[in-house]
């Protein structure tokens, strides 16, 4: 049930926040390379303060339609923060990225886990991920990020992502990726409408049956907008209760915005199951 992420262990029996750090251009509104590190190290150790267990350092946009990231920018953006975050910080620092060139550059500074939307499918990625030694995150998408929006379909989600994941085990496993060292996502909103995200987390436990942790993602997506009505900025309260529904199905990673209510959340959730 333990899991070594660059040398630090942590019980994926327990349920663990994950803080999102994005690197991204469009998230600084100014600023030279140095200031925006300044801010990221600044935000980063805020996120652990409040008790982030991970910290996810992402310098691509995955959101539809964005401007995609050549290899060098992509470096330039997430590897000092890496870098930085790794020495100076007590937490363990994974990265949010498709591409094997950052794997391994990343592998290199002390990163502790990799999480890959594209679930290991770029050329390249899974011998990237195998040689960096670390656990590594799958998770589910049908599509492209660019198009996955635009007509999301399924016989039977549950099925089909199960089967997604199940392939791509079997894959990193081939590449030499120790199947404990795996962590399985089912991937909330990467080609899914809201009927196939609400099946997905209603069937939650069912993901475990594949014997992974679970790690999941649901912080201000449209899914909790769709649900509540509400704008992006105003999304808190849903997050909230989809982090609680989460960690209460058994998840180990909830990845979000808002680490210090989070906590928050999962302390209720992990007391109530500490009775049963
Ligand atoms: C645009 C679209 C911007 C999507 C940001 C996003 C997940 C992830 C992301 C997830 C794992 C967001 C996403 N989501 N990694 N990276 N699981 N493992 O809303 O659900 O943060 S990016």
């Amino acid at each position: 049930m333990e899991l070594d992420f660059a040398g630090r262990l942590l019980d994926m029996s327990r349920c663990h926040v994950m803080g999102v750090l994005n690197v991204t251009p469009d998230s600084f509104s100014d600023g030279g390379r140095f200031n925006q590190l300044d801010i990221a190290f600044a935000k980063a150790r805020q996120m652990v303060a409040d008790g982030a267990a991970f910290i996810d350092v992402g310098g691509e946009s995955t959101r539809p339609g964005a401007a995609s990231v050549s290899v060098q920018e992509e470096l330039d953006r997430v590897c000092p923060v890496v870098e930085v975050i790794s020495r100076e910080l007590d937490v363990i620092v994974s990265v949010d990225t498709s591409t094997p060139e950052v794997m391994s550059q990343a592998a290199k500074l002390g990163v502790g886990l990799i999480n890959d939307v594209r679930a290991l499918q770029r050329e390249g990625a899974l011998v990237a991920a195998a040689k960096a030694r670390v656990p590594v995150c799958i998770m589910h998408i049908q599509g492209e990020p660019e198009t996955m929006q635009e007509r999301p379909e399924y016989r039977n989600v549950l099925r089909e992502v199960g089967e997604f994941l199940a392939g791509r085990v079997r894959a990193a496993a081939q590449a030499g990726i120790a199947t404990n060292n795996i962590i399985l996502d089912p991937g909330f909103g990467f080609g899914k409408n809201l009927e196939h995200n609400l099946r997905l987390l209603a069937a939650l436990e069912q993901l475990h049956a594949l014997g992974h942790p679970v790690l999941v993602g649901m912080s201000r997506k449209s899914m909790l907008g769709q649900i509540t009505g509400r704008d992006v900025d105003e999304r808190l309260s849903a997050s909230l209760a989809a982090a609680t529904i989460s960690a209460m199905k058994g998840a180990s990673i909830i990845r979000v915005h808002d680490v210090r209510e989070t906590i928050d959340a999962v302390k209720v959730a992990t007391a109530v199951k500490g009775v049963v």
